[in-house]
């Protein structure tokens, strides 16, 4: 399969002809090749885009929403095809990919009502003037995803950028790029307006930098590792963009004595194990009162090792591949670091090599205990299916322990004390909490990190606001 640029409302090869491999996870091989794209690729793509957003700025609302709707429809429509390719991809269970598929479509249908829905404020001087706030579409802006989630993600920024009347130049991630590419498709499909949204594969720092450094680019919108985010962030701060970024976490997930414990165990198995580890709101650090460690503990191994690990496309795999060799080497050496540093392993720990997929790259879901607190496994994010459990004596130990990571995206407390809910809900420093849940999203809710874990948020109007710019406008009334 070749995986090919949508410059200006058409599928078009590189401008420099190259292309890169891509693999499948599950079985290691190549499969495809993707673009290869440069930053003459992103000039292409601005000069679309900029003679199709004011066009597409003043489109009647109405009209904005029916092509977003239909673009949802037809991710609807073709959601076994999509849900295919993601696997094929990322090395995600099938089933998982298809879930993720609807969140995908229902992102395109949230954003297509926000066109219709959203309003600005006024600001009435009682009687001696009135001002009201413009808000206007930003112009053309960049949209930059990962791999762990890749249409998801890449329809969270993309949908509310369009929503809002912005042009957009999108780059997913070059490990995952086969959905972005049956993306392009839909739009066609859909009627979207030439240019208005424009998709360039290829390398982070080739084509995504070029996008960074583009000087008529006003605002970045970008979802991946906090060293990335360092890096867009000092290229794109000295040039005044608007910028948001949603980076990595080392996320606590806090079980009380007084929860329901059977409902938090089985809860957090997906908490950490879901999509392999790989998705920025796992939880990595399980921490359980002392009082019920060891019965927490072990129903976790029970629970755990029952997951199936291995060929995504079956039904019943729980557990799929690990995105890339690279990454798979990295999360294994993880589980090396926590060896080092006095981790015991209770359960999982190795590499899988699973039969008729031998050359792919699996990971049993993994447990640690023993490591403290400030350890290198206990502070950076691994992102993959490994976590480590911690018991704690009382609120204010799990309250340090959860707050100390330079992390600041998503907590999870499980407590039937109310009074301890609220508390912790104030005093964790994340931008996400979850009470007695997980993974529960409302797409009108602010959505993103605090610390290291990024600036900004996203999500209904947060988003709609993120891609326009106010403008104050007041009016003499004497
Ligand atoms: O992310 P990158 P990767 C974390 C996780 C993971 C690490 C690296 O810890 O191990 O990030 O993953 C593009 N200018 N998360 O390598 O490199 C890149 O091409 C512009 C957390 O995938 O940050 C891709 O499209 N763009 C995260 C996107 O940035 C650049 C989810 C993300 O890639 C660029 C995924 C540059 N200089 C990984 N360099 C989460 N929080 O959800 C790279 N890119």
């Amino acid at each position: 399969m070749n995986i090919v640029n949508y410059i200006n409302g058409e599928l078009a090869e590189p401008v420099s002809g190259n292309y890169l491999p891509n693999y499948n996870p599950a079985t290691g091989a190549v499969y495809g090749q993707v673009a290869d794209s440069d930053a003459s690729d992103v000039e292409k793509a601005f000069v679309a885009a900029k003679s199709a957003q004011k066009a597409w700025e003043i489109t009647p609302a109405e009209e904005k929403f029916k092509v977003l709707n239909r673009i949802a429809e037809l991710i609807d429509e073709r959601r076994e095809q999509f849900a295919l390719a993601e696997s094929n991809d990322q090395g995600k269970p099938l089933w998982l990919a298809r879930n993720e598929m609807i969140r995908a479509a229902q992102n395109f249908r949230f954003f297509a009502t926000a066109a219709m829905q959203f309003a600005s404020e006024s600001h009435s001087m009682e009687g001696r003037a009135i001002n009201y706030t413009l808000r206007q579409a930003v112009g053309v802006v960049g949209c930059i995803s990962p791999w762990n989630l890749p249409l998801y993600l890449f329809s969270w920024k993309i949908a509310p950028a369009l929503a809002a009347g912005n042009a957009v130049i999108a780059k997913p991630s070059e490990f995952t790029p086969a959905t972005a590419l049956l993306l392009s498709e839909v739009c066609i499909q859909a009627g979207l307006p030439k240019g208005v949204l424009n998709i360039v594969h290829g390398l982070g720092p080739k084509v995504g930098q070029a996008l960074i450094e583009h000087p008529r680019i006003k605002a970045i919108s970008f979802t991946g590792g906090t060293a990335t985010g360092k890096v867009i962030a000092a290229t794109a701060g000295p040039m005044f963009k608007k910028l948001s970024l949603e980076l990595g976490g080392k996320n606590p997930n806090i079980i009380f004595e007084d929860a329901d414990i059977e409902k938090a165990i089985k809860t957090s198995v997906n908490t950490s194990f879901m999509n392999q580890g790989e998705i920025c709101l796992c939880g990595s650090r399980l921490l359980i009162h002392e009082s019920i460690y060891e019965t927490v503990k072990n129903r976790l191994i029970e629970e755990v090792k029952k997951l199936k690990v291995g060929n995504p496309l079956d039904e019943s795999t729980r557990i799929g591949a690990i995105v890339s060799e690279q990454h798979y080497k990295k999360v294994l050496s993880y589980i090396e670091i926590a060896k080092n540093e006095g981790g015991v392993i209770l359960t999982g720990g190795n590499a899988l090599h699973p039969e008729g997929f031998e050359n792919g790259w699996y990971i049993e879901p993994t447990i640690i205990e023993g490591l403290n607190m400030s350890c290198r496994t206990n502070l950076e994010e691994i992102f993959g299916p490994v976590i480590t459990i911690m018991p704690f004596k009382n609120d204010e130990e799990a309250l340090a322990i959860a707050n100390g990571t330079e992390y600041g995206l998503a907590a999870t407390v499980w407590t039937n004390n109310l009074t301890r809910a609220h508390k912790f809900a104030a005093d964790l420093e994340f931008g996400i909490v979850w009470v007695n849940c997980w993974l529960l999203r409302d797409l009108r809710t602010p959505f993103g990190g605090v610390k290291s874990s990024g600036v900004g948020r996203e999500g209904g109007w947060d988003a709609m606001k993120f891609f326009t710019e106010p403008k104050n406008v007041c009016i003499a009334l004497s």
